[in-house]
């Protein structure tokens, strides 16, 4: 018996078997999906090599956020960008790690523009906890030039978007609009296998993640919000309980499974969120409402947004559609006064 029949739908088999659903569809968005699987097998490569190569500790560099750069970072993203670059299928990139949009030379550019974080939670690397890169993709806007119009663009207009979680296993998770479905990397094959389709949030918040030492610093919405979710709990039952890694993708991976909210409000001194907008807050809010959750930025949906810059920051609340519903409730009534 042939190993595929063993093991099941790979990555490649199952983002072709996606195609058909897309009439007219010449392969370039498979074959990028295809492309994001090898950068992401090579990524965790060195992830789980960090330790022994010495690719732990920082470069003393500091990247467009003002962030100490971590070596196994700055590796994420020189991988991502050249395997997408090598692609054909991508005409230009923005990434958390690079101030300015990377063009790709006309000769290898193709019909799509991908937002990236390569490695989100970096400052966990070198305490062995999980990790991620998260992507968004956008089809370009015209086929003779490339801009920061193509970017720059609501969260609505993605055909596309995952993240690969470094973590127990190596877990590739993404949609092309239709289902959220997962595939779990076989270090044995090198192959990314499915092991989740078509996966639904649970519509209860089983765990709630957020740093709770932010709190001085939240809007006046914010407690309320805790207080009502926390109130589920009695003494018949603990129904909602805290889990935050302080790992965006980790966290989020966990919630999209098990169902669970996870807020990273405004600080109210400045009104600026922490989070990215176009490489974490849009990929995840996406895979979200698809999966039947929902994504805020306390107001409002994530993927309405209109970005002014790449590396444009926004508060995320994003889980169970009814509790962000509740956090955008608590939001309004709070602006209203
Ligand atoms: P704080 C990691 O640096 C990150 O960008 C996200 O992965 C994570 O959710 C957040 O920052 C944690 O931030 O301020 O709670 O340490």
């Amino acid at each position: 018996m042939s190993l595929a029949a063993d093991f099941g739908v790979t990555l490649t088999q199952h983002v072709l078997g996606n195609q058909a659903h897309h009439p007219g569809a010449r392969g370039r968005f498979s074959a990028l999906l295809t492309q994001i699987g090898v950068a992401g097998k090579l990524i965790s490569a060195q992830v789980r090599r960090a330790g022994l190569i010495e690719v732990w500790g920082a470069t003393g560099e500091t990247n467009v956020q003002g962030e100490t750069v971590q070596k196994l970072d700055r590796i994420a993203n020189d991988t991502f960008v050249e395997v997408l670059r090598r692609s054909g299928c991508v005409a230009a990139m923005a990434s958390e790690e690079e101030d300015a949009l990377i063009e790709v030379e006309p000769e290898n550019a193709g019909d799509y523009v991908v937002a990236f974080d390569p490695l989100d939670g970096s400052s966990n690397i070198d305490v062995s906890v999980s990790i991620g890169t998260i992507f968004a993709i956008y089809p370009r806007l015209h086929p003779d030039r490339v801009g920061l119009d193509d970017i720059l663009r609501p969260g609505r207009d993605m055909v596309g978007a995952g993240y690969i979680v470094y973590g127990s296993a190596t877990v590739l998770v993404y949609s092309a609009g239709r289902t959220v479905d997962s595939f779990t990397l076989d270090p044995s094959s090198g192959e990314f296998f499915l092991t989740r389709r078509a996966i639904r949030m649970p519509a209860a918040t089983k765990y709630l993640s957020i740093n709770e030492c932010n709190a001085p610093y939240w809007q006046p919405w914010v407690q309320p919000t805790l207080d009502a979710i926390k109130g589920r709990n009695d003494d018949e039952k603990r129904r909602v309980s805290a889990r935050h890694i302080g790992s965006l993708v980790a966290d989020f991976h966990r919630n999209l499974l098990t169902g669970g909210l996870f807020m990273y409000p405004v600080d109210r001194r400045t009104g600026r969120g922490k989070l990215r907008l176009l490489y974490e807050c849009n990929p995840l809010a996406f895979l979200a409402e698809i999966a039947g959750g929902g994504a805020s930025w306390g107001g409002g949906a994530i993927l309405d947004v209109d970005p002014e810059g790449l590396h444009d920051r926004s508060g995320l609340i994003i889980g169970p559609a009814p509790d962000v519903a509740l956090a955008e409730r608590q939001y309004h009534e709070y602006r209203s006064r």
